[in-house]
C-alpha cells in the first residue's frame, strides 16, 4: 500500500494552537486507497528535522508533505523552494534564533519541491479553495523543515515526492488581531486532501 506522511507544526510565536496541527489532525486515514500518517513537529529548529528524518526511516512514505502556519496570509500556499539559511525573526520555542546560518553546509544552496504544485494549486481552486504558490517559505522553521525534507530526498530518498504548504489562520485567531486574515478549518483540511488527492494521482 502507498503511504503518505503530513507534518504539522506544535503552536509557536505566542499562539495557543497552530492550524497546520489542527488540519491534519482532520484528515481521513485513508485518501484514495492511501494510508495517511500523521506526525507532530517541534518547532524547534534541528530538533525538528532530527524527528522528520526518523519517520521518514520508520514510514518509508512514498509521498511526504510539511504543512506549517503562515499568519498574515490570505491563501493557502503551495511551496516552489526551499533555501539554504535559517535566520530566526523570532526564537523558536526552545529559545534558539539563529542568525544567517547554513542549515546543511554539504546542502545544495536550495532545492524545489517536487510535488506537482500547479497542478495542486488549479485542483484547489476549481473546488473554490483559495489557493497560490509561494516563492519563499521564509528563512524560519517552515523553511527549515522544507529544507530538511528536500536535502533527505536527494541524498536519501530519491523516489519520494515531497514539498511544503503554507496556510493561513483560522478564524479564533485573529478575534483580536487587526485586518489578519483567516481561512476556516474546514476549507483547510479540503486544501490539503485535494493536495494529496492531486500529487497521488499525478
Ligand atoms: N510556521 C512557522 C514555523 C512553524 C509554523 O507553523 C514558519 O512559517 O516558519
Amino acid at each position: 500500500m502507498m503511504k503518505v506522511l503530513v507534518t504539522g507544526f506544535e503552536p509557536f510565536g505566542g499562539e495557543s494552537i497552530n492550524p497546520a496541527l489542527e488540519s491534519i489532525k482532520k484528515l481521513d486515514d485513508e485518501i484514495l486507497g492511501v494510508k495517511i500518517v500523521k506526525l507532530e513537529l517541534p518547532t524547534v529548529f534541528k530538533k525538528s528535522i532530527d524527528k522528520l528524518g526518523e519517520a521518514l526511516e520508520r514510514e518509508k512514505p512514498d509521498i511526504t508533505i510539511c504543512v506549517g502556519q503562515a499568519g498574515g496570509r490570505d491563501k493557502i500556499s503551495i511551496e516552489r523552494v526551499a533555501i539554504n539559511i535559517e535566520d530566526a525573526g523570532i526564537p523558536d520555542n526552545e529559545g534558539n534564533q539563529p542568525i544567517d546560518e547554513p542549515i546543511f553546509s554539504n546542502g545544495n544552496t536550495a532545492y524545489f519541491s517536487t510535488l506537482p504544485i500547479k497542478a495542486i494549486v488549479k485542483a484547489m481552486k476549481e473546488n473554490n479553495v483559495p489557493a497560490e504558490i509561494s516563492n519563499t517559505a521564509g528563512t524560519y522553521v517552515c523553511n527549515h523543515i522544507m529544507y530538511g525534507l528536500l536535502y533527505n530526498i536527494d541524498k536519501k530518498y530519491p523516489n519520494m515526492k515531497g514539498g511544503f504548504i503554507h496556510i493561513p489562520y483560522i478564524p479564533e485567531q485573529v478575534l483580536n488581531k487587526y485586518k489578519a486574515p483567516s481561512m476556516s478549518l474546514d476549507y483547510i483540511v479540503k486544501g490539503l486532501t485535494i493536495a494529496i488527492e492531486t500529487t497521488i494521482t499525478n
